[in-house]
């Protein structure tokens, strides 16, 4: 199809405005478990009154941000820190909450027996382990309705010579076969990668490259995670957005901001611009929606992209920095959407350089605050979220009940 054919903003009827609210309408944000809990940096994690201590407790949180916001119908566990006995009963909690569970995440990277590797390491026995962990992840998969698996690997070496580069890649080709054979034909795997960290000489998923190989040799269902907050300064993120959409292989995103490394801050707030790049792009390619299992039709196979938050709040409210990191995505989608794309194509046919982008620049300037203020109260949400849930009284009401127990955190 081309961007014609599939962009909300020149093939439906209406105003651009009236197209940009239907779009919105239908945008939805997934969100992370972890960002609930406790976290910090290797020097300190600090703790919050009211922090969740159980998985329950997380989704209870995470649904109060849907409750506000509207477009977070969704909330993705990370196993082992969600361990629960019963999944049926948290799927059921999450139902009565108004949410689903979303994808669900693979922990590779806090067992001893992973120091050299998981899927890459260079002793079998490891490998297996490695697999048989995702074979746990799928029975939370099939207990809870979730229809995506994602892995993120920590492996890599820090010296060179430590391991042959090769061969490791051939293993894990190898136990990525396995593990995508665990899945059920309505399940994706989705395969993040990251440019450094936990390992600094090599990393066994580097680049969208490698994932995307990696992908390709799996299957249809095997697609490539865009963490923004993984790649080297100056890295132009929309030009892999446009990449992987071009293969159909753009699985789902990590939004998040870095100043610096991994910083997961909140999405929108070290680079607003960026985000509205990426989203154009998206627009452009008629990727917005439907994308995730949820929606009627979702084809695991298919081009559908879950919008995912994969973030930290070391020193801000936790629910607060969801709502904020929600919101900045709707904005940055919002202007997307706003762009004048006749005009932009018109001026860059005709080579006029600054006159197409003026024409983008127009529609980053625009202020949406107002529209994204009446699509909330069109579906009977307060305009403003972030004041309406701090008015709820919510955080205290938490801080006094949660007494007790041991907060979660990254790792629990
Ligand atoms: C990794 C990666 C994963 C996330 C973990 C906690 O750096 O971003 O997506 O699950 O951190
Ligand atoms: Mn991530």
């Amino acid at each position: 199809m081309t961007t014609a054919e599939t962009s909300p903003t020149s093939s439906t009827p209406g105003t651009p405005r009236e197209r940009a609210l239907a779009a919105l309408r239908q945008q939805a944000i997934e969100l992370p478990s972890w960002a609930f809990g406790n976290s910090g940096t290797r020097f300190k994690v600090f703790g919050t009154p009211g922090t969740p201590r159980d998985p329950f407790e997380k989704v209870s949180d995470a649904a109060q941000v849907h409750q506000y916001t509207g477009v977070a119908p969704r909330v993705s566990l990370h196993i082992p820190w969600d361990l629960v006995d019963d999944y049926g009963k948290l799927a059921a909690h999450a139902a009565d909450l108004g949410v689903t569970i979303g994808m669900v995440n693979a922990n590779l990277f806090q067992d001893d027996d992973y120091k050299l590797g998981s899927l890459t390491h260079a002793d079998p026995r490891v490998r297996a382990k490695a697999v048989a962990h995702h074979a746990e992840c799928v029975e939370v998969m099939r207990a809870t309705g979730s229809k995506e698996l994602k892995l993120w690997l920590p492996d890599g070496t820090n010296y060179p010579g430590q391991d042959d580069l090769r061969e490791r890649q051939d293993r894990l080709a190898d136990s990525l076969h396995q593990v995508y054979a665990l899945l059920d034909d309505d399940m994706r795997l989705v395969l993040e990668y990251k440019f450094f960290e936990p390992a600094f000489y090599s990393t066994d998923v580097p680049d969208w490259g490698t994932s995307l190989l990696h992908c390709l040799a799996l299957g249809d269902r095997a697609k490539v995670v865009l963490d923004t907050g993984h790649h080297a300064p100056g890295t132009n993120i929309e030009f892999i957005v446009v990449q992987l959409l071009r293969a159909g292989r753009l699985g789902a995103f990590d939004f998040n901001s870095r100043f610096y490394a991994d910083d997961d801050l909140m999405a929108g707030a070290a680079d607003p611009f960026q985000l509205f790049r990426i989203m154009h792009e998206i627009v452009g390619a008629g990727a917005l929606a439907p994308g995730t299992p949820s929606d009627p039709g979702w084809d695991p196979a298919g081009p559908g992209v879950n919008f995912m938050l994969d973030q930290c709040h070391n020193v801000e409210d936790k629910i607060p920095g969801q709502i904020r990191s929600v919101t900045n995505v709707q904005q940055a989608t919002a202007k997307a959407l706003l762009v004048d794309r006749d005009a932009l194509r018109a001026a860059q046919r005709a080579g006029d350089v600054l006159g197409a982008h003026d024409v983008l620049m127009d529609a980053y300037h625009t202020d949406v605050r107002p529209l994204l203020a009446e699509l909330r109260e069109s579906s009977g949400l307060d305009p403003d979220p972030m004041a309406a849930f701090k008015a709820s009284g919510y955080l205290q009401r938490t801080a006094g009940e949660r007494i007790g127990g041991t907060q979660a955190g990254w790792g629990a």
